[in-house]
């Protein structure tokens, strides 16, 4: 009686926890009809999170700015049995955003997550930074997450929609770097518009987070991971004796895209392998 009583009222608390027994496929999904939209998908870690998103049943807006590579991951969302539309937009210009999200809600109706992550990093030292490539960083990085998230969060609220945004930011949000003080930046500002933004948002539902990744195998780092000193000193840094793929941020991504991270606002995740917490 005991037992049926519990599962009683946990049925009652979450409608989709079901029957009893293993899921079906699709009752599994995590993400099964929901709208996602993806910055920064036409590649690297953005494109492992469309793909990823795709697998847990979602419809992806890939958006970038490289049709070809856009399209590419059209067809691996596809492939993993899921909808996807590429979307062209360069995500520092106000009306190109706005363009897009208005895209989105023609094709799909609505929009239930928003995954910020189209960001640059053209590695110059601090004293030869020139002013255009500072302002450039900050455009697409810091600028960008704020236009996409404003954008989008206008919608779910007007829509009614406890939305999911979450930023792809960086453990160089946390740490400088000789080569990259405009990328650093940006990065720690997105941590604080992100714990800014679950303030205003959290009364309409909307949950805010980021996700914080070292180094990751992808075109930014191809030219230094190439150098066989830096891979090495980056495997030895992290206790998990290797630098990330970009399917491992896709699924903490995951995590803050799903119920399960129902009560998760304003939170910093850290996706690194360990290597911040190793400095002595
Ligand atoms: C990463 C991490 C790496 C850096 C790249 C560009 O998030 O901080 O070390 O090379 O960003």
């Amino acid at each position: 009686m005991t037992n049926r009583l519990c599962r009683t009222s946990l049925l009652a608390i979450s409608p989709s926890v079901g029957t009893a027994g293993p899921l079906s496929e699709s009752e599994s999904m995590r993400l099964k009809d929901k709208v996602a939209i993806v910055t920064g998908a036409t590649r690297g870690i953005g494109r492992a999170i469309a793909v990823r998103f795709g697998q847990e049943g979602a419809c992806v807006a890939i958006v970038g700015r490289d049709q070809n590579k856009g399209h590419e991951t059209v067809h691996l969302v596809e492939a993993a049995g899921s909808e996807a539309i590429f979307v062209p937009a360069d995500v520092s210009d106000s009306i190109q955003v706005q363009a897009m999200v208005d895209a989105v809600v023609e094709h799909w109706g609505h929009i239930d997550i928003l995954v910020n992550n189209a960001a640059i990093c053209p590695f110059v030292g601090f004293l030869e930074m020139p002013e255009s490539v500072w302002e450039q960083v900050l455009d697409v990085n810091l600028k960008g997450y704020f236009l996409c998230s404003q954008a989008v969060a206008r919608v779910m609220v007007e829509q009614g929609i406890k939305g999911r945004i979450i930023a792809v930011s960086s453990i160089s949000s946390e740490f400088g770097g000789s080569q990259q003080a405009h990328y650093c930046a940006s990065k720690a500002g997105i941590n604080l518009l992100i714990k800014s933004m679950a303030i205003s948002l959290g009364p309409y539902g909307i949950t805010c987070n980021a996700v914080l990744p070292g180094t990751v195998e992808t075109d930014i780092n191809r030219d230094s991971l190439s150098c066989p000193d830096v891979r090495q000193y980056w495997c030895r840094r992290a206790p998990l004796g290797r630098v990330g793929m970009p399917e491992d941020i896709a699924g903490p991504v995951l995590f803050f895209a799903s119920d399960d991270s129902a009560w998760c606002t304003g939170s910093m995740l850290v996706v690194d392998g360990g290597t911040s917490v190793n400095l002595q």
